[in-house]
């Protein structure tokens, strides 16, 4: 019997090979990878109790590698064969996220693994978004660019023949898999040449560097790769110093002694050369490098009370630097409490619990958890947020791709028809950690009462 290739195996090896060709086409994002490392070992060095929380999670030999990346595509059938493509490695669409209310033309799933194996494996996840030409008033302008999408395929024959195979047989073989992940990678390279001439390029351009990104060139190259940083500011800080730009503010919560959610930031996207249609010389500035930070998920109370602090915060942050905006979003999120029980006790945050070495042995005359708690027979983990934030990412859209000419447009979420290019739903992300935390109480609480 032939033996099938995990998706969890195939998904590593994948990220891996986008990690080094976009190290190998994007130099500056080789530089930050360094700069992370750099600081992660000196974090880890200052915090002993740190790194020994990381190793006997794990997570200590993963720390290097990425944790996402994204990509932008132009049409339903783009996005449809994408949904296949990323489920031979376990990716599947979590969460909708509606950017158009921040003014870039898109909406936005994010592929990842869903179960807490495969996501302890490697949890890499592809940020991936629709161009949404309906919102482009000119018609003109519309029709050309669905006329020059409707021209391309971004996928090699091969991958599309193993995506088929891999759907047939219900997994692929060490060589299949091996082809697999070169023929995906494909999809994903920077091409140097678009497949337009400058005057295409420019009024689409006009519109939206966002539309001129994903209409004018033969494929969705990846625009950034995600490692994580054990200390999100103190790489901030360091990216001049190592010769990058970086995005004004970092995005998300204040630094806290409990994280929540994700933090992150950039280097600004590189003005890089490309040739248009006819050989005339041009640039264009789209890719950058991002660094991510996570703490523990929210509940839909924890996510409101998030939304409402963030919403507060942002009246006052217009224009601040990055110091005085981080001290301003402390001071707004002093609501917002900062210790493990608190967060547990009023149900703002999701925890996997698991019964001690002696809650296993123990009589218990009780079910409540957080008397479990307290007598040492039950210990909560907080679950970390494995999704993405709009407002967030609008912010990181922004900074690499600048406004667009409309502001605000004047669509709004559209998740049904995103579902329908897709070809499915997206699994809604807060359902997911609430399950985990409901199957990890009953558990543990099964094996208290045995
Ligand atoms: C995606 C921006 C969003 C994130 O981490 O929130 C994103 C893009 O620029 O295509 O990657
Ligand atoms: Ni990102």
């Amino acid at each position: 019997m032939t033996t099938y290739l995990s998706c969890d195996e195939i998904r590593d090896r994948f990220a891996r090979a986008m990690s080094a060709m976009y190290q190998a086409e994007v130099p500056q994002y080789a530089a930050l990878l360094e700069l992370v490392e750099r600081v992660n070992r000196e974090t880890l060095d200052k915090d002993p109790a740190l790194a020994q929380r990381l190793e006997e999670g794990g997570e200590l030999a993963r720390l290097g590698v990425e944790r996402h990346g994204a990509i932008r595509v132009g049409t339903a059938d783009e996005l449809a064969m994408l949904r296949r493509l990323f489920a031979v490695m376990g990716m599947y669409p979590v969460g909708y996220y509606d950017l158009s209310e921040a003014g870039v033309p898109v909406h936005s799933t994010a592929f990842r693994p869903v179960e807490a194996a495969a996501l302890a494996r490697n949890p890499f996840r592809i940020f991936t978004s629709l161009l949404r030409l309906e919102l482009i008033e000119d018609a003109g302008l519309r029709e050309r660019a669905a006329a020059i999408l409707a021209g391309r395929d971004i996928f090699t024959p091969a991958a599309r023949e193993l995506i088929a195979l891999y759907e047939h047989q219900g997994g692929l073989a060490e060589a299949q898999a091996e082809r697999f992940v070169t023929e995906a990678i494909e999809t994903f390279r920077w091409h140097r040449d678009a497949t337009v001439d400058p005057d295409t390029y420019h009024a689409l351009h006009g519109e939206h560097r966002l539309i001129a990104d994903v209409v004018c060139f033969r494929g969705p190259h990846i625009n950034h790769l995600t490692p994580r940083t054990l200390d999100i500011d103190a790489v901030q800080q360091r990216m001049p110093a190592a010769g990058m730009t970086p995005k004004e503010v970092i995005e998300g919560p204040p630094r806290r002694d409990c994280p929540i959610l994700l933090r992150q930031t950039s280097f600004k996207a590189l003005d890089e050369a490309m040739r248009f249609a006819g050989e005339r010389q041009g640039s264009h500035r789209a890719r950058f490098g991002e660094i991510e930070q996570r703490g523990v998920a929210l509940t839909a109370k924890g996510r409101a009370l998030y939304d409402q602090l963030l919403a507060e915060s942002r009246v006052r942050t217009v224009g601040l630097d990055n110091a005085t905006h981080q001290q301003v979003l402390a001071e707004v999120f002093a609501g917002f409490p900062d210790d493990e029980t608190q967060l547990r006790r009023q149900g703002l945050a999701f925890f996997e619990y698991r019964p001690t070495g002696a809650g296993q042995s123990a009589a218990v005359d009780t079910l409540d958890m957080e008397a479990l708690i307290e007598r040492g027979l039950v210990t909560a983990q907080p679950m970390t947020y494995e999704d993405f934030l709009p407002v967030s990412a609008a912010g990181i859209f922004q900074s690499n791709l600048g406004a667009g000419k409309s502001g605000a447009y004047e669509g709004n979420a559209n998740r049904s028809a995103f579902e329908q290019a897709l070809g499915a739903a997206v699994i809604d992300e807060l359902a997911l950690y609430a399950e985990r935390e409901s199957s990890s109480c009953r558990a543990t609480l099964q094996a208290l009462t045995q």
